[in-house]
C-alpha cells in the first residue's frame, strides 16, 4: 500500500516536474525571446540614433563647406595678370576673398610684383592696408561681424578697382 500509495505520488510527481520542465525550458526560452527582443530594440535603438549622430557630421560637414577662417593668407599682387571681358589683361589680387574671425588677426603675406603700392580699404570693416611693392606681411583684423567689400584705394587699372575678383573684393568676419 505504502508502494502503491508513493507509486501514485511519484506518478503525480513526475507530470508536474516534466510540466516545470518545460515550463523551465519555456521561461529560458521566454528569456531568451526577452534578450533576442532587447537586442533587436538595441539595434532599433542604433538604427534610430544613427541619423542624431548624422546631425553633428552634418554639422561637421556644413562648418568646412562654408569659408574656413584663414590664419595666414599668402597671396600676390600683379600688374597686367588677369584677364578680363574685354580680352586685356588686368591688375589683380590673387585672393580677393578673405575670411576673419571678429577680434582676431589673420596674417597676409603678400607679394606685390607691381613697382606701385596698392591697398585693401573696407573702411566700413576698419581695415586699412597699404600694399607696398616686394614681399610684407600685414595684419587683417576686424572688430565686427559682417561682409565688407574691400577695394584698392591706390589710383591703378580703373577696371580692377571696379570689378570682384581684380582689386576688389569682400572680407567676411564671422
Ligand atoms: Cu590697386
Amino acid at each position: 500500500m505504502a508502494n502503491s500509495g508513493q507509486n501514485p505520488e511519484t506518478t503525480e510527481v513526475v507530470p508536474p516536474v516534466t510540466t516545470k520542465v518545460t515550463r523551465g525550458v519555456s521561461l529560458v526560452l521566454g528569456a531568451v525571446g526577452v534578450v533576442l527582443a532587447l537586442i533587436a530594440v538595441d539595434v532599433v535603438l542604433i538604427n534610430g540614433t544613427q541619423p542624431a549622430q548624422a546631425r553633428p557630421v552634418t554639422q561637421v560637414v556644413k562648418i568646412s563647406g562654408a569659408p574656413t577662417v584663414q590664419q595666414t593668407v599668402d597671396l600676390t599682387v600683379s600688374p597686367g595678370v588677369k584677364p578680363g571681358p574685354d580680352g586685356k589683361l588686368h591688375d589683380a589680387f590673387s585672393v580677393t576673398n578673405f575670411y576673419v574671425h571678429v577680434g582676431q588677426p589673420v596674417k597676409l603675406v603678400i607679394n606685390n610684383t607691381d613697382t606701385a603700392e596698392h591697398s585693401i580699404a573696407a573702411p566700413d570693416a576698419g581695415v586699412m592696408i597699404m600694399v607696398k611693392p616686394g614681399m610684407h606681411t600685414y595684419t587683417l583684423l576686424v572688430r565686427k561681424a559682417g561682409r565688407f567689400q574691400w577695394l584698392c584705394m591706390m589710383p591703378c587699372d580703373p577696371y580692377s578697382m571696379a570689378h570682384d575678383g581684380y582689386m576688389r573684393g569682400y572680407i567676411t568676419a564671422s
